[in-house]
């Protein structure tokens, strides 16, 4: 059976475990503990940069959170979601890219004063913004669909809808964006989100680990 590394506040790797549970594909969990269960021998050689998401699947591995999203739709034709046609295969990627490259570096300095770490006033603002003009490009792609293509569920959805919701645990308000907030609200009634929802008790008992891997990476 598939294996898939993960752990439950990592938000790379609830974009696929979400994914996995929108595909229907069975799977087995395997909790990696972010707290140095990370730099173990064992899991340095399932993931050499000691991270997860991983999956290995009959024996195949694959790292990195978007290269794993792309092999399960590849591979598992249970249910699609990438749609076919080149403008929408765009906008999958281009939601997709948005996330990945721009909000989710922003969000993470936004993180760092909830987890008692110092960040520059002008660096926290300038990722506000950074995040507002995403955020408005998204509002703008949703137009009056569900969902960013459509009326059906993309991986555009599952990447960007990993992040955005959380906006607001982070002193981002979507109140300016009543799209994106229907659309969050649309998402988190989906079985897939409630499943993968981190209870609060353990995103508060895992502050001082992602502080830890904050402080690693400045
Ligand atoms: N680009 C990678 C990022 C993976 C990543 O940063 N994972 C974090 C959890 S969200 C992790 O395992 N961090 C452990 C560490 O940095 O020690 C992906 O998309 O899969």
């Amino acid at each position: 059976m598939l294996k898939f590394y993960y752990n439950p506040v990592s938000v790379n790797a609830r974009r696929v475990w979400v994914a996995l549970l929108e595909k229907q594909i069975p799977f087995e969990p395997i909790l990696v503990h972010l707290d140095g269960d990370q730099f173990d021998t064992d899991f340095t050689a399932v993931n050499p940069l000691q991270r997860v998401p991983v999956i290995i699947d009959h024996e195949f591995r694959v790292i990195e959170s978007l290269a794993i999203l792309d092999y399960l739709e590849a591979k598992y034709f249970t249910r699609s979601l990438m749609p076919s046609k080149p403008e929408d295969i765009a906008q999958v990627r281009m939601v997709e890219m948005l996330a990945v490259v721009e909000l989710q570096p922003a969000t993470v300095l936004l993180t760092r004063p909830l987890v008692g770490l110092d960040v520059d006033h002008q660096k926290l603002e300038t990722a506000k913004e950074r995040i507002a003009s995403v955020v408005l490009f998204y509002e703008s792609l949703l137009g009056n669909h569900s969902y960013f293509v459509g009326e059906d569920i993309t991986l555009a959805d599952i990447v960007a809808g990993t992040l955005v919701p959380s906006l607001p645990l982070f002193g981002f308000s979507l109140d300016l964006y009543p799209r994106l907030k229907a659309w969050s609200e649309r998402l988190a009634m989906r079985e897939s989100w409630q499943q993968t929802m981190p209870q609060p008790e353990v995103v508060e008992s895992a502050l001082p680990r992602i502080r830890k891997i904050l402080e690693r990476r400045s």
